[in-house]
């Protein structure tokens, strides 16, 4: 889509620091991390947010966590633990309508969730 960042990232029009890649999905470096592991899973089809999920697109819900299941093992977060979040619109923060999950680790995040 144009304008869209992530679909540029996707198509490689801009850089990326790639941690995994297929046909569906990919997952980079964010380039704001949050934590000192932070990884954004993104589907290559073009979806808001999950507002958009329906029957005919749910499976990429489970290549996403695929995904994020097999760069949280290699990037070696996968035994202390991690969190996997999205967020759905301006109020919840999401600033990029190209729906990602951010998987974060690397550090002890306790049970509070804002
Ligand atoms: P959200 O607020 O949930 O929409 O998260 C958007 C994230 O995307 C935010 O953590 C920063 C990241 N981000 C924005 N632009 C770029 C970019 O050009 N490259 C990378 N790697 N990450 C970006």
């Amino acid at each position: 889509m144009d304008n869209c960042i992530f679909c540029k990232i996707i198509n490689k029009e801009l850089p990326s620091t790639v941690y995994y890649e297929d046909d569906r999905v990919i997952a980079i470096k964010d380039i704001n991390p949050a934590a000192p592991v932070h990884v954004l899973i993104i589907p290559k089809e073009h979806i808001a947010n999950v507002k958009e999920i329906n029957e005919s697109n749910a499976q990429i819900l489970i290549d996403i966590h695929k995904a994020a299941n097999k760069v949280a093992q290699e990037l070696g977060i996968s035994e202390k633990g991690y969190r996997i979040i999205t967020n759905c619109g301006e109020a919840a923060g999401q600033t990029v309508f190209h729906l990602h999950y951010h998987l974060l680790g690397g550090v002890d995040m306790g049970p509070k969730i804002l």
